[in-house]
């Protein structure tokens, strides 16, 4: 039974979105131009004021709701409940690269959802706090948001914020979706923490493959950051990987985030006489050991995790990232018609490109959004007991399901900087 109503409700729900969101282009644009020019910091510009920004939902939906209710059988008829939707997201500080791409893309679906029933019977109030990349104001982020009686809460971006935000939604039975904290050990704070996003240990191995199967490498370096719960996280993952493919890893080196002068770790590389080049690091410090790297004469592939997902790093380090390889969990080229409607929409508002962060953000949305629809009251608890209901749904990340652990499963793609883009690695 739950099988049918799921064949029927895959078609139906591509239709609806892809109609909801084509109108989602047309008439999306002026509340969220508001909330985006007061929030957006240009990528990698440190210290913008912290950010705080209330979306209140619109209440007039511009497409035929009644026609969509109609079409995906939803059970929700009449009756509208609004989603209040925290996210704590890092528009500023180290990690902006990341959480601006994630506010954008969070505005791009909660307009869909408000103005176009893109989510029949849902609407959202979002409100946006920023967490500055920092552990503290994390804290006070999750704080104000819960005492302000959000439903639930998106984020944090960092991992190394997560670990110090989540236990207090728990706490609180507030459920968190992460849609980008890939570290090991985030859902293992809760039976309300929960993730779209891919760990490093879902993804890392799929990426070792290819590069064992390409490169053929005998001897690999290691290079993390170790202030960093992901940069951390991810090192020991790769390390874990790299030793299972039997690979030597010759030498392993460490960093701090903050620093931006890597020639001696990478004199030691170069010393180490390596096949390969393995970092785990977020984009500030993987930037400069991409362009240090090469202007230090090391010509090998550099192998990133997730830090290296945002097009910043082929943005600012030219064509010393040509050639770099990371996993992922969402590439543009991906033909699901929902990616397409997706990519369409977000170049269309921002004029340029999402990337995986964006996708990830945007599912996380809709499943939220989803959850509560399915939710047997509209509450904290009611939605967090609809996320594990949440299965096969078809998202821009392709179909997802949560496993028995609370983490995303979904399929992953190798992605390699070709002309300065993402490309699929084949
Ligand atoms: C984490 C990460 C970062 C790269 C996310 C922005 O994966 O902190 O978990």
């Amino acid at each position: 039974m739950t099988r049918g109503r799921r064949l029927f409700r895959l078609p139906s729900i591509v239709v609806i979105a892809a109609v909801a969101m084509t109108i989602g282009v047309a008439c999306g644009s002026g509340d969220d131009n508001k909330t985006q020019s007061t929030s957006t910091p240009k990528p990698g510009t440190p210290s913008i004021t912290q950010q705080s920004v209330t979306q209140i939902a619109s209440s007039t939906p511009t497409a035929p709701a009644s026609g969509t209710a109609t079409a995906t059988g939803g059970g929700t008829t009449g009756q509208t409940r609004q989603l209040n939707l925290g996210a704590v997201l890092s528009l500023t500080g180290a990690a902006a690269v990341y959480g601006v791409s994630q506010k954008n893309a969070i505005d791009l679906a909660v307009a869909e959802i408000n103005n176009n029933g893109a989510v029949p019977g849902v609407k959202i109030s979002l409100q946006v706090e920023d967490d500055a990349s920092d552990r503290n104001q994390g804290i006070n982020a999750f704080n104000k948001l819960i005492a302000g009686n959000v439903h639930a809460i998106i984020g944090p971006t960092l991992s190394n914020t997560a670990q110090a935000t989540d236990p207090i939604a728990q706490e609180k039975k507030v459920p968190v979706l992460g849609v980008s904290n890939t570290a090991a050990g985030i859902t293992d704070i809760g039976d309300y923490i929960w993730r779209d996003s891919l760990t490093e240990a879902d993804v890392i191995p799929q990426t070792v493959k290819k590069v064992v199967d390409k490169v053929k490498p005998k001897k690999a370096a290691l290079l993390f950051a170790n202030d960093d719960a992901f940069s951390k996280s991810g090192g020991d993952t790769m390390r874990d990987e790299l030793k299972k493919a039997g690979i030597d890893i010759a030498t392993e080196q460490q960093f701090s985030t903050k620093d931006t002068d890597f020639r001696s770790q990478l004199t030691n590389v170069k010393s180490a006489n390596v096949d390969v080049i393995f970092v785990s690091a977020l984009t500030d410090p993987a930037t400069g050991i991409v362009i240090q790297a090469r202007e230090l004469g090391l010509k090998q592939p550099i192998v990133g995790g997730n830090g290296f997902n945002t097009p910043a790093i082929a943005k600012n380090a030219g064509d010393a990232a040509e050639g770099v390889i990371v996993g992922a969990a969402w590439n543009q080229a991906s033909t699901d018609p929902i990616s397409q409607q997706f990519l369409k929409n977000y170049k269309a508002k921002y004029n340029n490109d999402p990337d995986q962060f964006a996708a990830q953000a945007y599912a996380g949305v809709y499943i939220l959004a989803q959850a509560t629809k399915n939710a047997d009251a509209l509450d904290r608890t009611a939605i967090r007991n609809a996320l594990p209901k949440i299965k096969d749904f078809p998202t821009v990340l392709g179909k997802f399901s949560f496993n028995d652990k609370r983490d995303a499963v979904h399929a992953a793609v190798v992605q390699v900087i070709k002309d300065g883009k993402f490309a699929v690695y084949e």
